[in-house]
């Protein structure tokens, strides 16, 4: 039975480990989180977002109403930040290497944005009260 108990626990720091690992590596392929059925994209609570390597890091932010969220671009590439729907949300001019962008959110709802000059790179803010 006790090696049975070791036996869990050994399997259990595998897994955590492997989260880990899995969470810090996962931001520099974020086409293929977004189509995997077992890994939902959790959003971050942060106002912060970095980006680099042709990606959104983290991708998905969840904020309060009010809050002002930062994109600050560490790609020697030219990056926007863009709001897919035409709901008053982010709407950049292309950020240069170590240019930021801010934008503050007055209105609840899940704002999808992405970069209009590699449309693949996407994120998402979600804002509640
Ligand atoms: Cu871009």
């Amino acid at each position: 039975m006790k090696k049975i108990v070791a036996a869990l626990v050994v399997i259990v720091i595998a897994v955590i480990a492997w989260l880990a690992f899995g969470g810090s590596n996962g931001s520099n392929n974020g086409t293929a989180n977004s189509s995997g059925s077992g890994q939902n994209r959790q959003p971050a609570a942060t106002n912060s977002v970095t980006i680099q390597n042709f990606s959104f890091n983290p991708a998905d932010i969840k904020i309060k109403k009010g809050i002002k969220v930062t994109w600050t671009n560490r790609d020697s590439t030219g990056h926007t930040v863009t709001e897919n729907d035409g709901q008053n949300g982010p709407a950049s001019q292309i950020l240069g290497n170590g240019q930021s962008y801010s934008f503050t959110f007055n209105q609840d709802g899940t704002y999808h944005y992405h970069c209009t000059i590699h449309t693949e790179m996407t994120g998402t803010v979600t804002v509640a009260d």
